[in-house]
């Protein structure tokens, strides 16, 4: 180190140090009322010093000092002026849908509606209960004779027929049950059974019945005609000697199903006598008339065949 530099530094510690000291010594001095007294007192201790000399050149600045602690906040200055108006920014995505709103309240009631067309005609009513009879009118006046009316159909051509005539081939029958008279003259109808020896009524009406029976020697003759088991007729005949005959006749109505036949009622006077040579003994039976209900059910009968005929023979 040069000398020169020392001494500089020397010079500027013992000013540092007069500087701290100053105030301390001038605490003791009394300085007098002009710097141009020549003396000064000071208190107990006594310090005197000559004059000050003149002031030094001023030294070198010292170094800088520790940055100060950062002061407060000051005030808020005044806004600034507005800055101008972004780009309009782009458009965003569609927002989700707002849920449903409450239901609105009822609107007010509309105006009464034009009268409507007629509608369709409803179904027909039950029917009514029948009214009560009306009086009976005046007789009324008499009318036109009327036409001639088509001429009514009649099955005359076929009237019922029943008729029998027939022989004993046998003599002396069996007593109390009908006797067969097998030899048929005639049977019409079939409706007289020589096995039997019954006659059965298929037409109901009236009938004649008659019957001439041959007795012979000196036998004696009970016989009847016999209804569904009732005799209507009896006949009794005696003889001796040659041969006689024994005769009856009747007219009975009967139903359909009846019977009719002849009996011997006396076991003691059953002298009835087959003599193939000189005589017959008869029994016959016929059909007077029908009854008239056997007579249109038949004829109505008829006419449905008729007609079932002729329909089917419309069709060929
Ligand atoms: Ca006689």
């Amino acid at each position: 180190m040069p000398f020169s530099t020392a001494l500089l530094t020397v010079t500027i510690v013992l000013w540092i140090w007069v500087a701290m000291l100053s105030p301390v010594i001038v605490s003791q001095l009394t300085f007098p009322a002009s710097n141009n007294g020549g003396s000064f007192t000071s208190g107990s201790s006594q310090l005197m010093c000559s004059q000050s000399g003149p002031q030094g050149s001023a030294g070198v600045p010292g170094a800088s000092g520790p940055p100060g602690t950062p002061g407060s906040g000051g005030p808020p200055g005044e806004d600034g002026p507005d800055g101008r108006d972004g780009d309009k920014g782009a458009k965003g995505h569609r927002g989700a849908s707002g849920r449903s709103g409450n239901q609105g309240r009822p609107g007010s009631k509309g105006r009464k509606g034009a009268i409507g067309k007629t509608g369709p005609s409803g179904q027909s009513g039950l029917r009514g209960t029948p009214g009560q009879t009306g009086k009976q009118g005046a007789k009324g006046v008499m009318g036109d004779e009327g036409e001639p009316g088509v001429p009514g159909r009649c099955n005359c051509g076929s009237p019922p027929r029943s008729a029998f005539s027939v022989a004993v081939t046998k003599s002396s029958p069996r007593d109390h049950r009908p006797i067969p008279f097998r030899r048929i003259l005639l049977n019409e109808g079939k409706h007289y059974n020589a096995s039997t020896g019954k006659f059965v009524c298929v037409i109901p009406g009236v009938y004649y019945f008659s019957y001439d029976i041959t007795i012979a020697g000196d036998r004696h003759l009970a016989i009847g005609l016999v209804h569904n088991g009732l005799y209507k007729t009896r006949t009794y005949d005696t003889n001796s000697g040659n041969h006689d005959v024994a005769s009856g006749s009747a007219i009975l109505r009967l139903k359909s199903s009846d019977q009719v036949w002849l009996q011997i009622y006396s076991s003691e006077h059953n002298g009835l006598f087959f003599d193939p040579f000189w005589t017959d003994s008869i029994f016959t039976g016929f059909l007077i008339y029908a009854d008239q209900d056997f007579l249109n059910e038949a004829d109505r009968k008829a006419n449905a065949k008729d007609d079932r005929l002729k329909k089917s023979m419309s069709f060929e």
